[in-house]
């Protein structure tokens, strides 16, 4: 008998609830044992078929899951041996072109970008600015001994930090050393500079005068045409379009007088204008005892490693020289100098990494003085994206040096990668405007085709580049010559050394 049977049968009494419940209470106990029996055994056999019915459900979807999850696990293990085979190629790819050991040396460099986070040490710098004295006294100490204090230095920085870095940095170092020891050395020695800068210029070369010598090969006569395509040669070549339109106009004008007719003349005459627009060649000047040098630029401009080739430079000339940590917010920033000082020979003042850039210098100030140096050059951190940080630090740095090194001459050195090309002239302008730059650095000229934005950033910008990168070797930085640097695009190459 059912659920229901059993309630219809309840209802016929037609008694109370309480009654009628009672009653049927009273009935199931009196049940013939056969009848208690099969009633028990329709029940049970309801409840196994429902429980069975149940764990089929369960195993169905048990069945699935276990599906669902193999299948996102293939999806997993595909997508991983994707990424592998990407990251593989990749290598592969960066190793052919020969860029992954620079790409690798610009990773930190990117690790650098939360500057932003720096900004707190930041504005706790007015208290320090309005009384730099007061971390004079622990600072100025060791300047009084100052063999002590570069000693103090190191020791106090865990060798532990520094090893890393050094053993990073000094793998190139041991490459040149190799490269320039054996017979090798002597003929590149002898290759001399104009040698070095012709060949760091070679892409530039092809980009630049191999494309207008092209342009002036398909004319026979002169017109607008041929100054249209060369103006165009130029522009595309990162003469930039200001610079391109200005040596065309003048090239123009002197066609016109000198009564020039055969386009093979051209070459010469852009070579004679471009001459004209680098100027005089302006040096690095170290008139005072100390002079100070702060170098500034963008991320990976190569500020750092112009540091170690200009010291390298400076000490060879047999001058006494000394660097300020400044950049103190960049990781390893402060090891990476020191491993350029090291490899320079020259001494490095250097505060704890996050601490305040100005009183870096300030202390390298005081020391520059007391142990007599001829230059002082600072390092400052990478700065493009927040105007006003760099504003800050730059005002309060030069606050500084106006105070502590009066009368002492000064180089603000902006240094601007080559291979950014005219984003370099627009970091120029930037820069021009948060500080009184005294001239430029160019840096990985050796690398790009786009030499040609010195033109564009002597003449557009007045600021007279100063020196040269060609390369990642210590010997690899040249006071830039004009004349020389015409003559390494515009020369033949055959021509002898
Ligand atoms: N080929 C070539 N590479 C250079 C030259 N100058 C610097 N580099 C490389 O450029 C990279 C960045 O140089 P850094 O000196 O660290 O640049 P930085 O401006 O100090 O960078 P931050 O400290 O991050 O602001 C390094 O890999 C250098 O070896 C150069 O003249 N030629
Ligand atoms: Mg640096």
């Amino acid at each position: 008998m059912g659920l229901f049977g059993k309630k219809n049968k309840n209802k016929e009494k037609g008694v109370p609830f309480w009654r009628r419940n009672k009653q049927q209470a009273e009935k199931e106990t009196v049940l013939e044992p056969e009848e208690q029996i099969a009633e028990t055994a329709d029940a049970e056999a309801e409840e196994d078929i429902a429980a069975a019915a149940l764990n089929d459900l369960a195993a169905q979807e048990q069945d699935e899951i276990e599906k669902a999850r193999l299948a996102a696990q293939e999806v997993v293990e595909e997508s991983e041996q994707h990424q592998a085979a990407i990251a593989l190629a990749r290598q592969a790819a960066l190793e052919a072109a020969g860029i992954l050991k620079n790409e690798e040396k610009a990773e930190p460099e990117e690790e650098t970008e939360p500057e932003e986070e720096t900004e707190p040490e930041e504005e706790t710098e007015p208290e320090e600015e309005t009384e730099p004295e007061a971390e004079e006294p622990e600072e100025v100490e060791p300047v009084e001994e100052p063999e002590q204090e570069a000693e103090t230095e190191s020791e106090t920085e865990p060798a532990e930090t520094v090893e890393p870095e050094s053993e990073e940095a000094a793998e190139p170092e041991a490459e040149l050393t190799e490269k320039s020891d054996p017979e090798e050395a002597e003929p590149e020695k002898k290759k001399g500079f104009f040698a070095k800068i012709r060949d760091g210029l070679r892409k530039t070369k092809d980009a630049m005068v191999s494309r207008m010598q092209q342009v002036l090969g398909g004319f026979t006569k002169i017109d607008d045409d041929l100054f249209d395509e060369l103006e165009e040669t130029m522009i595309t070549s990162d003469l930039g379009p200001e610079t391109s339109v200005q040596i065309c106009e003048t090239l123009r004008k002197r066609v016109k007088e000198r009564g020039v007719k055969d386009p093979q003349e051209i070459m010469g005459m852009i070579q004679e204008i471009i001459g004209e627009m680098l100027g005089e060649d302006q040096t690095l000047e170290y008139p005072t005892q100390p002079t100070i040098v702060m170098v500034i630029g963008v991320n990976g401009a190569g500020k750092t490693t112009t540091i170690g080739k200009l010291c390298h430079q400076l000490k060879g000339e047999g001058k006494k020289v000394l660097v300020a940590a400044a950049d103190t917010f960049r990781a390893a920033a402060i090891d990476q100098l020191e491993v350029w000082t090291q490899r320079a020979g020259v001494d490095i003042v250097k505060h704890a990494e996050g601490s305040d850039p100005a009183s870096v210098v300030y202390d390298a100030i005081d020391a520059a003085k007391a142990r007599g140096c001829d230059v002082l050059i600072c390092d400052t951190a990478g700065r493009l994206h927040n105007k006003k940080n760099l504003m800050q630090e730059l005002a309060k740095i030069n606050r500084i040096i106006e105070t502590k090194a009066e009368g002492c001459h000064r180089e603000i050195l902006l240094v601007l990668d080559a291979t950014t090309g005219q984003n370099a002239v627009n970091q120029a302008r930037l820069f021009q405007e948060v500080a009184d730059i005294s001239g430029i650095v160019l840096t990985k000229l050796d690398g790009t085709a786009k030499g040609g934005i010195i033109v564009s950033i002597r003449n557009e910008l007045g600021i007279p580049v100063k020196l040269i990168g060609v390369g990642e070797k210590i010997d690899d930085l040249q006071p830039f010559h004009a004349q020389d640097f015409v003559r390494a695009l515009f020369e033949p190459t055959e021509e002898s050394l």
